[in-house]
């Protein structure tokens, strides 16, 4: 049985919820509990020395990073839609983007929502900026193709989801972004979807 390290408010456990979800990977959530500094302690730590969720434990593999974790899970239990290892240049394509979750998604949306939600003092101009110049290349990716890579979801979609659909704890106005709205839509469209609290819904618009 698989064990994901969890949290409920995180986008970056969220994604590995959602990709397991969407494979239809059965797994237990083992809450973690950040409050009480339980990721600071060493049980934790051996786990994952940067103090970080999510990690996930399946039998004799532990994978930390949500980003590893999408590339984990699409060899182990996925196919080549999700990630194509026998190409290059798919497989370059969607690493472009796990490095775009990792940072810009991180350093705009994700700091936005720290600090709006969680209170979390920040360069907001910085996270602002870094903002508007990634909705717009994603915007831009959107208005030509539904998918950030390819011609079908990917991993790279799962990747940069959860903080962009987490826009309105953040603060952010999605109405200038139509290409990038219909994809959220999109994805919440599919089979096995599960999101969390304070996501992005075309209903509340
Ligand atoms: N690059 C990591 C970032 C993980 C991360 O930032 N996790 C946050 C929750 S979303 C965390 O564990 N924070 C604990 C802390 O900052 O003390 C990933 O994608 O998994």
């Amino acid at each position: 049985m698989i064990t994901l390290y969890d949290v409920d408010a995180s986008g970056n456990c969220h994604k590995v919820r959602l990709f397991l979800s969407l494979l239809d990977v059965e797994y237990a959530s083992r809450p973690v509990n950040l409050m009480e500094g339980e990721h600071n302690l060493a049980p934790f730590l051996q786990m994952n020395p940067f103090a970080q969720v999510p990690v996930l434990v399946d039998g004799d593999v532990l994978v930390r990073d949500s980003q590893a974790i999408l590339v984990y899970l699409a060899q182990q239990y996925g196919n080549q839609d999700w990630l194509p290892t026998h190409d290059p240049n798919g497989m370059a394509q969607i690493m472009a983007w796990l490095s775009t979750a990792a940072n810009e998604v991180a350093r705009g949306p994700n700091d936005l929502r720290l600090h709006y939600k969680f209170g979390r003092q920040l360069d907001l101009a910085a996270a602002g900026q870094t903002c508007e110049r990634l909705y717009g290349i994603v915007e831009q990716q959107l208005q030509a193709s539904d998918w950030l890579v390819g011609d079908h979801i990917t991993i790279a979609d799962i990747a940069v989801y959860p903080y962009i659909a987490l826009s309105p704890e953040g603060q952010i106005d999605l109405v200038p972004y139509p290409g990038l709205r219909q994809w959220l839509e999109r994805i919440q469209a599919l089979p096995g979807y599960v999101g969390m609290p304070g996501m992005y819904s075309a209903a509340e618009q």
